[in-house]
């Protein structure tokens, strides 16, 4: 059986690896551990196992989720990257991984399809990945996208907020990683961790999408972050 495996994701823009976090945080962790892929654009979540993006094909298993998807791949190829981190890092690793995932995640979500000031730049670089016949009825997909994200919003809290007060819990993510990475260079210190491919994802969304959200400007605005994504992506995505 190939080891290969098949990553499903969004097509790649030019900027960043690619625009769904948990996507790009998969293929950072294959590229940190060196694990064979190669990926087949996707545009429709609704077409993946659980109607999410991510999702890889390994050996004709499906498996979705990003966080799944890690766990499967350390298993099956014995991955070690891990291995250095005690349990003290192994919490901060895991607070920062639901920090970013579960709440700087929906602060992102927001300003790039909810909020108007905000919203069109991205839908702008969204609309360009997609092939002709997409791009046609993209208002309708951003349309049904956004009544999705509102009741997201609406139910898990977030939404019940104002855009500066969204903003401003989203800065105090972006700030609690940056004072963890701090001169580090890696989120857990001198060695590259499973963590640092999340983290990544999240931040080179920020620094190197060009919007200008309050959210995108207070992460350049910081030193450290920025030198933390340009060593990721020197060590790992040079290509882009
Ligand atoms: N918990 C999932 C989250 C996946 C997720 O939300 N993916 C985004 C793109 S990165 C997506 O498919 N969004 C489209 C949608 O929800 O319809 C994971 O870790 O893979």
């Amino acid at each position: 059986m190939p080891e290969t495996i098949t990553l499903y994701q969004f097509p790649r823009p030019g900027m960043v690896a690619n625009l769904g976090f948990f996507c790009m945080k998969v293929e950072v962790f294959m590229r940190m551990t060196s694990i064979p892929y190669h990926i087949e654009e996707i545009f429709n979540p609704a077409q993946a196992p659980k109607g999410k993006l991510p999702y890889v094909i390994h050996q004709g298993q499906k498996i979705p989720d990003s966080s799944h998807i890690i766990e499967y791949l350390t298993s099956h190829f014995s991955i070690t990257l891990n291995d250095h981190l005690n349990q003290e890092q192994l919490a901060i690793g895991h607070a920062v991984k639901i920090m970013l995932e579960e709440r700087l995640r929906w602060c992102i979500v927001y300003s790039r399809w909810l909020d108007k000031r905000y919203s069109p730049s991205f839908q702008h670089i969204f609309l360009d990945l997609l092939p002709f016949p997409l791009r046609i009825i993209f208002p309708l997909l951003a349309t049904k996208s956004k009544k999705r994200i509102t009741t997201t919003l609406n139910s898990n809290g977030i939404g019940k907020f104002t855009p500066e007060e969204i903003y401003a819990f989203g800065n105090k993510d972006i700030d609690a990683v940056a004072t963890i990475v701090g001169n580090q260079p890696y989120l857990l210190g001198e060695q590259p961790s499973s963590y640092d491919a999340i983290a990544y994802s999240f931040l080179a969304n920020l620094i190197d999408v060009p919007i200008e959200c309050p959210l995108n400007t207070f992460a350049r605005d910081r030193e450290t972050l920025r030198n933390y994504c340009q060593r990721m992506k020197s060590n790992y995505f040079s290509d882009l």
